[in-house]
């Protein structure tokens, strides 16, 4: 009997997944059984998630495209519906962080993170629509963040990002949804990765960050997640077990989204 976890015949494109979160869904996407398509900025990103994939036991199919670029993302959709075949799963996990105070913040720096967090995955998104619309149905998955619903210090252009990627996620669902196509968010909650690396930066006398001891207090699993937290979640938003959940965003963050925090 096929599970109905099963992605068997599928093809998935994960972008920007040479390592971190991306690498870990595409992962998990490929041990379900769907053939794995990603991509990131440069060849040896791609060349390292390669050898990444290889050494998982994934033969996974890498290129390069920056998902920003409207045109490279046409060329790059064109070929793999020519070179793999067309794309059932696209998650939009590219993404990227500056955290500068508001007041500092250049426009053009506010501009680069909404093109890359919010823009992209429309582009992406808009790209492989019409095809999923011809074949009957498909899935999409948008990496939200605990900034699609909360605000902190220096974040400002990534949490309108994430913000209008969760906005942008109930839309797709709202305009796609007769078409069989399911578009739903992951909200992970803070995750070790290198784009998290400078809040869990040891201190000079040894101590933790205090951001690190911060979220470590604020969240009830009282651990930081790991990419891999991500798998189960993903694998279930892009199979047919999830085919009447659509618009919604999962958060996947050990409870923080539930938690008042501790009382100091
Ligand atoms: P990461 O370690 O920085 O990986 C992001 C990947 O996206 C990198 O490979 C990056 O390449 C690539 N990328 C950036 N800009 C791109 C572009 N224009 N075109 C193609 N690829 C591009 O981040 P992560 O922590 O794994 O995060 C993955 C996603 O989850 C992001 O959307 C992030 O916002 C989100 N997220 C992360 C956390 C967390 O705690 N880590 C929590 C919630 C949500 P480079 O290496 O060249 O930058
Ligand atoms: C930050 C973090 C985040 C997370 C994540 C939380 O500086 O607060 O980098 O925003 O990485 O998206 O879900």
């Amino acid at each position: 009997m096929s599970s109905p976890f099963s992605l068997e015949g599928k093809v998935s494109l994960v972008t920007g997944a040479s390592y971190g979160i991306g690498f870990s869904i595409a992962s998990a996407l490929a041990e379900a059984g769907s053939v794995i398509v990603f991509n990131d900025i440069n060849q040896s990103l791609v060349d390292k998630g390669l050898e990444a994939y290889k050494a998982f036991g994934v033969n996974a199919h890498g290129y390069v495209c920056d998902v920003t670029d409207e045109a490279a993302v046409y060329d790059f959709i064109a070929a793999i519906e020519r070179e793999v075949g067309a794309v059932d799963v696209l998650v939009n996990n590219a993404g990227i962080i500056m955290r500068v105070p508001m007041t500092e913040m250049s426009a053009a720096d506010f501009r680069k993170v909404i093109d890359v967090d919010l823009n992209a995955p429309f582009i992406v998104s808009k790209a492989v629509i019409p095809s999923m619309i011809k074949r009957g149905g498909g899935k999409i998955i948008n990496i939200c963040s605990m900034m699609s619903e909360l605000g902190r210090e220096t974040v400002s252009a990534y949490a309108a990002a994430k913000g209008g990627l969760k906005m942008l996620t109930k839309n797709i669902a709202s305009e796609y949804g007769a078409f069989n196509i399911q578009c739903n968010g992951i909200g992970p909650g803070y995750i070790e990765t290198p784009q998290t690396a400078p809040l869990r930066e040891i201190q000079k006398d040894g101590s933790r960050h205090p951001f690190d001891k911060f979220i470590i207090s604020k969240t009830p699993a009282a651990r930081w997640g790991v990419a891999d937290d991500l798998k189960g979640p993903a694998v279930f938003l892009a199979s047919s077990a999830s085919d009447f959940v659509n618009g919604q965003v999962l958060y996947v963050d050990g409870g923080i989204l539930a938690y008042i925090g501790k009382q100091p």
